[in-house]
């Protein structure tokens, strides 16, 4: 399908080693896209590359702290020299820390809020300003379902993610006009290792999001790669400024009590 394909396309996927960065960078090569991904720790990179490598894709790898503006800015010039444009942006690296508000450390909070907004921003100016430059692009930033909604021992998590949301609508206000489409997925509860610690058997997190979700089940990484190709290519063209929740029907319903 001509709307869908993202061949010739280079992909910048940020923390695309491992989890949703990886099945969503998977949804794009097979979409037609070369891949450039980003991590912060060698043992994981390797893996990753012969990873994609085994399936056949097109990849290369950069090591880097996202939140590094000086160091990113040279990482993505490397990147252009080595092997074109970056044609789609996908800010995905991410952390959590789950603490309660009352004895978090404020350096946790502020690394959080570094890593997971301020680091999509500093890789948003970098390549937007290439994009502009070559014409257009596309940029998807991976919002949370804690852009919509709080819960006990993620305020830093929150803050971040509800405000990646508002950067997606300001960087697609003020980029529109040079052809790029900025928009954001906002991932449900997803079976990944960032989730391993509220999923294990027994943990009555488990039970609650089954509960929570009409889908009735955690999400599959590759439950994202439709929605990735879809914002990354042609068929979103018009597209601005949007958060597509891929969460089972969460942000649908209220929710229901456990014996129904
Ligand atoms: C939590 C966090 C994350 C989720 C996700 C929800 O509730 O602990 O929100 O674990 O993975 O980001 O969209
Ligand atoms: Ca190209």
């Amino acid at each position: 399908m001509k709307l869908f394909d993202l061949t010739g396309k280079r992909a910048l996927i940020t923390g695309g080693t491992h989890g949703l960065g990886m099945a969503m960078a998977e949804g794009l090569a097979n979409a037609g896209a070369e891949l450039i991904i980003t991590g912060t720790t060698p043992a994981k990179m390797d893996k990753a590359l012969s990873h994609y490598k085994t399936k056949g894709y097109k990849v290369s790898g950069y090591i880097f702290d996202i939140t590094d503006d000086k160091l990113a800015a040279t990482k993505i010039s490397e990147m252009v020299s080595d092997g074109g444009q970056i044609d789609i942006l996908v800010n995905n690296a991410g952390i959590i820390k789950r603490e309660l508000a009352t004895t978090m450390p404020v350096d946790d909070f502020r690394r959080v809020i570094e890593v997971d907004l301020v680091g999509a921003f500093i890789i948003s100016q970098l390549v937007g300003n290439r994009m502009i430059k070559n014409g257009g692009g596309k940029i998807i930033n991976i919002c949370s379902m804690m852009s919509e909604l709080g819960r006990n021992s993620v305020s830093a998590y929150a803050a971040a993610k509800g405000g990646l949301k508002m950067l997606t609508r300001s960087l697609a206000t003020e980029w529109a006009k040079h052809n790029i489409q900025v928009n954001g997925i906002g991932p449900g509860y997803f079976a990944t290792s960032q989730t391993e610690p509220i999923r294990v058997d027994g943990h009555p997190f488990n039970e609650f999001i089954i509960n929570r979700t009409p889908s009735a089940r955690w999400g599959d990484p590759e439950d994202l790669a439709g929605t990735a190709i879809f914002l990354a290519s042609k068929a979103s063209d018009f597209v601005n400024g949007q958060i597509v929740y891929v969460d089972g029907g969460i942000l649908a319903t209220i929710g229901k009590p456990s014996n129904e």
